[in-house]
């Protein structure tokens, strides 16, 4: 008998239990596993009904995506689903953590399905790029309905057990803790009512009404257009629940066959496949255990009560962390509270939130002008600004307040954590953690860890960034840290194509093209050419603007006119003058440059600066910097963030076009020792390790 398969009869209930953790993944051994269960099962003349569940924390989480790609051994998940559905004997699901594609679909096979109250249901496919392809598309719909089906599907998120119930996706609700017995006393039942074998194959009652409906899908497309820009997906998705809808099931699971199939090859879904992963390494610190101790953080500080410090109290004050505010003087201080509640406002306007959780959340805030009010709490973030005096005086004023074990943390963004450390008495206990604007909605915490940080005080914000729903990465000190390093180049190599000729808009479409939300220069007019260039005395195109009264979308446009909607015109004839004699005074050759070669101007330099943040050991791995690009700078996460899509384009040819530029646009653009290296032996920068630092 399999290792992983717990075979027991009870009152005439044949329980299979499989325990593969962590997640109970179908692997070749999980799949061995169920179908040995139920095949024994149907052979057992003491078992009437079978039970299928798993040990520990989560019911099956769905195909096991590290065998997508390799060659896929008998039995097949297909085949797993075969030999449940077409047992004699009623085979009933018991439900808990979470029933996850394969895993979902695997229940959708059996003829019932019971789940405790926590549990949660879903198709998460599409986010490694890929449909439900054990069924899930022809059978959810069949149970839901098409229109709940599309959603569910398309965006991948799960339901909560109830409302499983209540979309009849479970038959029936049991114990929280007593889902064994519950389940078997659910098969007893069906024993003794002689309940019919229910398969979801033969049910049509839910999509019966939209067969020949075209425009509900039309209609779904359209609604959608936006969000599914560039996900190949969720059209695959679609096509395949209008196969539900239109055709007969045998028909229909063919159609969900050849179209995941071609998913499953595409660059989108390796992509997305590989993020899955990378993200869950950037939590592995080489020299810190994930069980390592962390400090207890009861109380937060937060110094500064501007945008970023009012984004970054936030975080805590949503999972119920009381926060010390602290601001230079009161006029400040309320302004930067009632910036908080207002934000909160909006949000349970808009019914993100309960309307009670404002007035919990806003009491959660002590506001004080007084910093020795720090010394009650565990972590201190400040988020002054961007000066090193100015910092190196706040945390050397903390050092004389803070408690002995507090946590202090800077979300400087680019300034040393080392010095601004030196200015304290315990430099073990200061690190960097640097959110994203705006910080309570960019999931990226870059954890700065110092020369001299102490191992917990890393790990425990670590640990934090998780609990406030943030992917931490972490970085060693290093100028512009990890993303806004290797994403400032892109901005630069920008600029400086605007001045040898290449429209504003170009750029912008190429940057929007290749998955971005938005161009540089949309950008800039969004967030204020003023913000931009404020702390720069040089005479670029941006100061310029800014001087003829053009602040961007908020005040006189900026590279682009807007009307009263603030909906682009078309590019500022205004902008286009001052971008002439900006280049004109500075005597810059003009030049052409078609879509390919604005896209590797723009990108392949990035590529180039992570290579270097590798090698300097700032960041640990290379996955961890594509990671930091799409949480911090909506990287399209199709392309799998700048490392794993220079890899998917060649090391070769962007070294080669590296070298093309730095012949005619100087040494910036020659390619890093470490990506040179990579392209000659055939690696990849998505596997690569930072050096030791
Ligand atoms: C599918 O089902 C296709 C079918 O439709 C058709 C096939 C023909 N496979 O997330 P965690 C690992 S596609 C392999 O930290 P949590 C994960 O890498 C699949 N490994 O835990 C990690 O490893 P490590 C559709 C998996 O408690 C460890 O398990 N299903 C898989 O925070 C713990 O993971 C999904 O997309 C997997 N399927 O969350 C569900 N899942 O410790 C994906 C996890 O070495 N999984 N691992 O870093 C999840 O969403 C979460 O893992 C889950 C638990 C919610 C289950």
């Amino acid at each position: 008998m399999s290792e992983i398969l717990n075979y027991s009869v009870e009152n005439d209930v044949a329980v299979a239990t499989i325990d593969s953790p962590p997640v109970n993944a179908l692997s070749h051994a999980v799949r061995s596993a169920v179908v040995e269960g139920v095949t024994r099962a149907g052979a057992d003349p003491k078992a009437k009904a079978v039970v299928i569940r798993c040990g520990g924390r989560t019911f099956f989480a769905g195909a096991d995506i590290s065998e997508f790609g390799k060659e896929i051994r008998t039995p097949t998940l297909h085949d797993v689903l075969e030999a449940i559905e077409a047992c004699a004997k009623p085979v009933v699901a018991a439900i808990h953590g979470t029933a996850l594609g394969g895993g979902l679909e695997l229940a959708l096979c059996c003829h019932y399905r019971v789940a405790v109250p926590s549990a949660k249901v879903g198709l998460p496919e599409v986010a490694l790029g890929l449909l439900p392809g054990a069924g899930g598309t022809q059978r959810l719909p069949r149970i839901v309905g098409a229109a709940a089906a599309l959603d569910m599907i398309t965006s991948g998120k799960p339901i909560g057990a109830q409302q499983a119930l209540e979309t009849g996706v479970v038959d029936a609700l049991v114990g929280e803790t007593s889902l064994r017995a519950d389940a078997i006393a659910f098969a007893q039942k069906l024993i003794d009512t002689k309940a019919p074998l229910k398969r979801v194959r033969d049910r049509d009652e839910k999509i019966k009404a939209d067969r020949g409906n075209t425009k509900l899908f039309d209609e779904f497309r359209k609604a959608h257009a936006r969000e599914f820009r560039g996900f190949k997906a969720p059209e695959s998705i679609i096509k395949c629940i209008e196969a539900a809808v239109n055709l007969p099931f045998n028909e229909g699971m063919k159609r969900e066959r050849d179209l995941f199939l071609e998913l499953l090859a595409s660059k989108e879904s390796a992509a997305q496949r590989y993020v899955f992963f990378a993200e869950r390494q950037t939590a592995k610190i080489p020299d810190i255990p994930a069980d390592a101790p962390v400090r207890d953080v009861k109380r937060v500080g937060v110094i500064g009560a501007g945008t970023m410090g009012g984004g970054i109290a936030m975080n805590f004050l949503n999972i119920g962390v009381p926060v010390t505010l602290i601001e230079q003087n009161e006029e400040a201080l309320q302004r930067g509270v009632s910036v908080i509640r207002g934000n909160y406002e909006t949000s349970a306007k808009k019914g993100k939130i309960k309307p009670d959780d404002v007035e919990k959340r806003m009491q959660l805030i002590a506001p004080s002008t007084d910093m020795s009010a720090l010394a009650q709490t565990d972590l201190v973030i400040e988020a002054v600004y961007e000066t090193m005096s100015i910092k190196k005086e706040v945390f050397g004023k903390l050092d004389g307040i803070a408690r002995k074990g507090a946590i202090l943390a800077s979300n400087t963004s680019y300034l040393s954590i080392d010095e601004i450390a030196a200015a304290t008495t315990r430099p073990e206990d200061v690190i960097g953690m640097h959110f994203f604007s705006p910080a309570n909605v960019m999931p990226l915490l870059e954890v700065v860890r110092g020369r001299k940080s102490a191992k917990d005080a890393v790990s425990t914000a670590m640990t934090l960034a998780k609990k406030i729903g943030k992917t931490a990465v972490l970085s060693r000190v290093g100028p512009g840290f990890i993303a806004n390093r290797v994403m400032s180049v892109r901005g630069r190599e920008a600029n400086a194509m605007v001045l040898e000729g290449v429209s504003p808009a170009d750029i912008d479409r190429v940057i929007y093209d290749y998955g971005f939300a938005m161009g540089p220069f949309q950008m800039m007019d969004l967030v204020g050419l003023d913000v931009i260039g404020r702390d720069s005395n040089v005479k670029t195109v941006a100061s310029e603007l800014v001087r003829a009264g053009r602040l961007g979308q908020k005040k006189g446009g900026g590279y682009y006119d807007y009307d009263e909607n603030r909906k682009p015109t078309g590019l500022s004839p205004v902008a286009l003058k001052i971008i002439r004699d900006v280049a004109a005074e500075r005597g810059v050759p003009q030049r052409r440059a078609d879509d390919a070669e604005i896209l590797a101007r723009l990108l392949y330099p990035v590529v180039n600066e992570g290579a270097k943040v590798l090698a300097e050991g700032v960041a640990l791995r290379g996955s961890d910097i594509d990671i930091a690009c799409i949480k911090g700078y909506n990287w399209p996460v199709y392309r799998g963030g700048p490392m794993h899509w220079a890899d998917a384009v060649g090391l070769g040819d962007i070294v080669s076009k590296l070298k093309e530029f730095e012949k005619r646009l100087g040494e910036a653009f020659a390619p890093a020792p470490l990506l040179e290296k990579l392209a000659k032996e055939g690696g990849r920068l998505g596997a690569a390790q930072g050096a030791s630092a």
